[in-house]
């Protein structure tokens, strides 16, 4: 994309996973901005080794390198400017507007499961040779574009759960115009982490799109679990439940699951 640090796009018919992809680029020492984008991808990634589906030739699947120098406990951030840019996207190419469930969930009006976003990082990977930045963070986004229509052809686990773009406005979008959106509205939001004044700002448009934010949620931790009020998102990007007992900060990486609480 002209005018951002987004030209460098690797477009692929298929692949086994555009996040997979990149991070051996990022070993292989790519600068910042490497963007892969995929009609197809046969290993598709979602978090904690689930997997992300979409049939070839609907659906927006791509990820980016970014190199920023977050402080450890911010890197979230990373994750949740591609979150906040394909919400932008979404609107202005769409015109119709994605709530984020934390940590890394789109979701539609009528509360199903548009696009998600998937964050990786190799720490043991040393900053670009290059000069350009910091340790590698890869953040993938699949968004459900053209796929699925009328609940056509989901599999079990995803009915009543996955909604496209083209179910929700009635009509098929064009992805290429969708992603140029996106790689526009994440220049600027990219820029802001480099900053702690950027990062606060960052954080509060993920607390102003986080529609999980008043509602009840139980979480789901490697080791634990437990349910509250989710109250707020810090300006680290981590989530405040109030359990009645306690106000526990919630981790994206720790977490596996964030569900609606009874
Ligand atoms: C995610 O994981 O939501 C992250 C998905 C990231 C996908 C992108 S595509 C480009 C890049 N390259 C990759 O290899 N991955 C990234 P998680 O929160 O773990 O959600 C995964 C779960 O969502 C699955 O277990 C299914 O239940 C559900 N799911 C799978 N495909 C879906 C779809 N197309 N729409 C809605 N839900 C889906």
């Amino acid at each position: 994309m002209p005018g951002t640090r987004f030209t460098n796009i690797r477009r692929f018919d298929s692949i086994d996973s555009t996040n997979r992809y990149l991070l051996d680029e990022a070993r292989a020492g790519a600068p910042e901005g490497v963007v892969a984008v995929a009609d197809h991808q046969s290993a598709g990634r979602g978090r904690l080794g689930r997997t992300w589906e979409a049939p070839p030739g609907s659906n927006l699947l791509v990820s980016v390198l970014l190199r920023p120098d977050l402080p450890g406990d911010q890197r979230h951030l990373a994750s949740a400017v591609v979150a906040l840019a394909a919400v932008d996207a979404v609107n202005a190419v769409v015109g119709t507007r994605l709530g984020i469930k934390w940590p890394n969930d789109l979701l539609g009006p009528n509360g199903r499961k548009v696009a998600g976003v998937l964050a990786e990082a190799d720490l043991a990977v040393p900053p670009s040779s290059t000069g350009t930045g910091g340790s590698p963070i890869v953040v993938g986004i699949g968004i459900n574009v053209n796929w699925p229509v009328k609940g056509a052809d989901l599999p079990e686990d995803l009915v009543g759960v996955a909604t496209s773009l083209h179910e929700l406005t009635g009509h098929p979008i064009d992805r290429s115009v969708l992603l140029d959106s996106i790689l526009e509205a994440l220049e600027p939001r990219v820029c802001d982490l480099a900053t702690a004044a950027g990062r606060i700002r960052q954080a509060g448009d993920l607390r102003a799109a986080c529609t999980t934010l008043g509602t009840r949620v139980r979480v789901e931790l490697a080791d634990e679990r437990f349910e509250g009020t989710a109250t707020d998102v810090t300006s680290e990007g981590h989530l405040i439940v109030d359990t009645g007992a306690a106000r526990r900060t919630v981790i994206a990486g720790d977490v596996v699951h964030v569900r609606p609480g009874g």
